[in-house]
């Protein structure tokens, strides 16, 4: 009884330490086990015709965003548009390569919204001891560090884990 306890309680550690802190009850099960976390910027290219802020562009951008998520390519903890760039926070379906995944949405955006990209993308891969929320808040801080808006809670142009789940009828 009480080794079974013990096994079990090993068991339940085991799978928490697995993901970072607060995500781990909230991934599907077609997310990528190891519980990567991708932090992922990807920069306009000078000759891009329209900021990613955009109103005609913004909304189609998170659209599709959204719109991996429900092919269950991959899972946004966090999706942010400057005028100039992205940034987000992303796991991974288990089946998917991640650099080719960005690479995929980078070429529909450009072939569908006329987009233009830089060529290569920074991604970093959270260690463990990294915090998610402290990566998110550092994100979400960006356009108020621009002078775009007075207070993060006021960007527009982001998907966080409640947009998600409201866009998705969860
Ligand atoms: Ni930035």
């Amino acid at each position: 009884m009480r080794r079974s306890a013990r096994s079990t309680m090993r068991f339940f550690v085991s799978i928490v330490e697995l993901y970072p802190r607060r995500l781990h009850h909230e991934l599907p099960s077609w997310v990528n086990p190891s519980g990567a976390i991708f932090h992922i910027r990807i920069r306009t290219a000078k000759e891009n015709p329209r900021l990613l802020t955009d109103q005609s562009l913004a909304p189609k951008l998170l659209d599709s965003v959204l719109e991996y998520l429900r092919r269950q390519i991959w899972w946004p903890s966090l999706f942010l548009i400057m005028p100039d760039h992205v940034h987000a926070l992303l796991s991974f379906s288990a089946t998917r390569r991640m650099t080719r995944v960005v690479g995929d949405w980078k070429k529909w955006n450009h072939q569908n919204h006329g987009v233009f990209w830089q060529e290569n993308f920074f991604d970093h891969r959270l260690r463990r001891e990294e915090s998610l929320e402290e990566k998110a808040a550092y994100i979400r801080k960006n356009p108020v560090a621009k002078g775009l808006c007075s207070r993060a809670e006021e960007w527009p142009w982001v998907l966080d884990s409640e947009s998600i789940r409201k866009a998705l009828g969860l």
